[in-house]
Order: structure tokens, then sequence, then C-alpha cells
């Protein structure tokens, strides 16, 4: 079709991949963009701007990962820009308080009503690792439970049954973590209430938090059933078991008030990322006073950071959930990642590969497989392969999605229903390949 872009010549991206490759382990700083699971070579990125990724060959794709998450607006949103402008003039760190840091606490606290109290930090690693640390502070216990496919970020403790890049590159438990760090640590598969009942009743007692991803990015997009949302609450209230609710992916991307908001369970912790950084390096963990008062120098659990707080940071992220106030985007993001959603369905029956569209607003995976996917197992029937061809055959006409079947991609405010109907376009066409 003459409207679908051709972006397949790649050869400076070919090139400093190769360079790169010498100088960092895998020619990448985060193994998930690597494009381990589809083959070939990731684009380098030139420039972004509103929905669009140009790379250093002059390919222009519209974006679908939105750096995993963060572009709720965009690239380059002017109001974010001017944020971050403004804050470059007074100086980039402190390592000293600002009255920007209480200003963003203060909105994260107004939109996400189970957190009462919030730390920063640089990252969702810092801020699960974090949590963990202050639940089990809080309980006096060691036991922590998280869910098969879930990713927490590299955390030793949680670095088992790992979802995203671990997952994507065969190592969802990682060498270099001794069997001490996850002696504690129980894995359940996700949506299953029986296993979850059982594990309370054999080691509830002993069990500090519970992790979760209320919805799952990190195997693909996963939605969980409301009952069992309402059961792990109810566990948790009846062992006193920290609920911890990894919001670093959903928070103020399904809802105003993330996942929790949707899904109407208020969580006891929640550690965010992504999007109150508008792009620049923040993650968060907050939730009951009773807990955060546990964290130092309140409290005697210890966690600190030169960089935790910085101003350049604060001000993007005020700017950025001062949009989502100003905007309430949800409605349309929500009916974007609908017509994205049924638009991939019909484009896989037209050529009759079996697809599993899950979506929750605008996260969403098609799976290639013909199995609900509901957990890690289901998630794993995918055909990944027939994936990788599919990826590379949407990339190759100008759409930029997640380099594995096992992440889920982002649609912003600022995708044009041009940029929909297009992006279904590659679809159709990168469906009828897998034929060929
Ligand atoms: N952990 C991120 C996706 N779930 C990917 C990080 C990256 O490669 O930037």
């Amino acid at each position: 079709m003459s409207s679908i872009p051709d972006t397949s010549t790649r050869t400076r991206s070919e090139r400093l991949f190769r360079h790169a490759a010498k100088l960092i382990p895998g020619g990448v700083n985060s193994p998930a963009r690597a494009f381990g699971a589809v083959g070939g070579t990731p684009p380098f990125m030139k420039r972004g701007d509103g929905a669009y990724l140009y790379d250093v060959d002059g390919n222009r794709f519209i974006d679908y990962i939105g750096s995993w998450g963060p572009h709720l607006f965009g690239h380059r949103h002017p109001v974010i820009l001017q944020a971050i402008q403004a804050a470059l003039e007074i100086g980039t760190s402190f390592g000293a308080p600002t009255e920007a840091e209480a200003e963003l606490a203060q909105c994260v606290i107004e939109m996400v009503p189970s957190i009462e109290m919030v730390r920063m930090v640089n990252s969702g690693t810092e801020a699960t690792m974090s949590a963990i640390r202050v639940a089990r502070g809080f309980t006096n216990r060691a036991g922590i439970v998280k869910f098969a496919g879930c990713y927490h970020g590299h955390v030793d403790s949680l670095l088992v049954s790992a979802g995203s890049g671990a997952l994507t590159l065969g190592c969802p438990s990682s060498p270099g973590v001794p069997a001490g760090c996850t002696a504690d640590t129980l894995v359940l598969p996700y949506n299953d209430c029986e296993s979850l009942r059982t594990a309370f009743e054999k080691n509830g007692d002993r069990l500090a938090a519970v992790i979760l991803e209320p919805v799952v990015g990190n195997m693909g997009c996963v939605v969980p059933s409301q009952e069992f949302l309402s059961e792990l609450r109810r566990l948790c209230d009846q062992y006193g078991t920290v609920l911890i609710f990894d919001e670093v992916m959903t928070g103020f991307r399904v809802a105003a008030g993330g996942a929790q908001e949707l899904f109407g369970i208020r969580p006891d912790m929640t550690t965010l990322g992504k999007i109150i950084g508008a792009g620049m390096p923040v993650g968060a963990y907050g939730g009951r006073a009773d807990i955060m008062e546990c964290v130092s120098p309140v409290g005697k659990v210890y966690q600190a950071g030169t960089l935790s707080g910085n101003p350049v940071a604060m001000a993007a992220g005020i700017a950025m959930l001062g949009l989502i106030r100003d905007q309430n985007p949800y409605p349309r993001l929500d009916a974007m990642g609908a017509k994205l959603a049924e638009g991939f369905r019909a484009a896989a029956a037209s050529a009759n590969i079996p697809v599993q569209i899950n979506r929750v607003g605008s996260m969403l995976t098609a799976f290639l497989t013909s199995t609900p996917v509901v957990d890690l197992a289901s998630a794993t029937s995918s055909d990944t392969a027939r994936f990788g061809r599919w990826f590379h055959g949407m990339l190759n006409r100008g759409v930029y999605l997640p380099c594995s079947q096992f992440e889920a991609m982002f649609v912003s405010a600022v995708h044009s229903d041009e940029d929909i109907a297009a992006t279904l376009a590659s679809a159709k066409a990168a469906f009828a390949d897998l034929n060929g």
C-alpha cells in the first residue's frame, strides 16, 4: 500500500550498534531494548517529537514504547520542556531540600489516595527495593510473595521468575543472586486465588509483604481478575502483611490514581516511576503514614540518595501531573487503545493468525497464541518466533512496538486518528506477511 512507509534501511544504526557492542555489554544500557528476542538491530534514535521517533538513518516511526511508559503526552511536550528548562537555569542538583520536592509529593498524595507519605528515589528498581525493606522493617518479618512473570526491577530478592528483559532473554532468575537473597521469596502464579490462599495458610505469619503489578506490563499486558485483587487485600489484612502495588508502569497511566483507582483496591504501599519523571529518572515509594514513618530519619529503616528529589526531575514530574489534572487524557487514551485492540484483532483474523489482545486503557499487548493470557504459563504459550517476524514487519513499516512478546505497548495522548489508522494498515500487511 503506497501510504505505508518503508523504514527498513538502517545502515547507520547497524554501524553504531556494532561499535556500541564493543564498549557496552550487548551495545545497550538495558537488556530489554537489545532486540535479543526478535533478532536484528535496534534503530538508534536521534530525536523524538510528539508521537514520533526519528532514527539516525532518517526513518520516522510511530512510537508505542514512549520510553517504556512515561511519555503519556508524547515526546518534548512544550509544558514539560519549559519546566525542565526553567529548572536547569537554577541548578542541576543541590543534595539539599527544595520546595519542588514537597510540591511533587503533594501532587502524588492528592492523586493517589492510598499514599499518605511518599519518598522520592531515582528509578523503579530503587522504589521496589526500598518498599520491600520498609515492609520488612515495619512487620519485623522476612517473607515476601511475588508472582511469576511480574518484574519489579533488578532487585536481588525479586529477581526470581521475573518478567520483562529477564523473561525475554531466558534468564528469569539471574546468576549472581546468592540463594540467601531469594530464600525468603515465595513465587506464586498470577491470578490464582487458590495458590494464594494455600500460601497464606502455610506461611502467612512470616510474610512481610506481597508485591505485584496490579496490571502486569512485564509479561506483556495481563489483566488481574477482581477476585484475585480482592482476595489479596483480604488475606493481607487477615495476616498483617503489607500489600505493595508496583505501579511503576500503571501509575498515572491506566487512571490518574493508577490501577488501584481503576480496580478499587487500596494497597498499603505503592511504588511509582516512569510518568512521575516525565522522562527524567525518578521513582517513588509511599503509602500508609504509619508504615512510611519507619523510614529514616524518622524511623530506623535506612534509605538514601544524593540525587533523590533532583530538582530537574521534580520540575518535570510536577509539570506532568499538572498536565494530567488539566487535560484528563484517560477517555481519549482508552478510546484509542480500544481502536488499536479491535483493529489488531481484525487484522490478525484476516490473515488467520491466532491472537489474544490484552488491554487496560492505553496499555496493550498482542499475544500470538490461541490461549487466553492470564498468567505466565499462558503468556509463554505465545509463538515468540512468529511475534518476532510480525514485530519486524511493523518496524519496517514505521511502527515502533516493544521488541518482545513480553512487554506492553503504550498509546500516548498525542497519537492522532491518522497514526492509529496507519498503524492498523501496517498491522494488516505485517500479519498477511506471516503467511508468505
Ligand atoms: N524494564 C523496561 C521494560 N519493562 C525496559 C527498560 C529499558 O530497556 O529501557
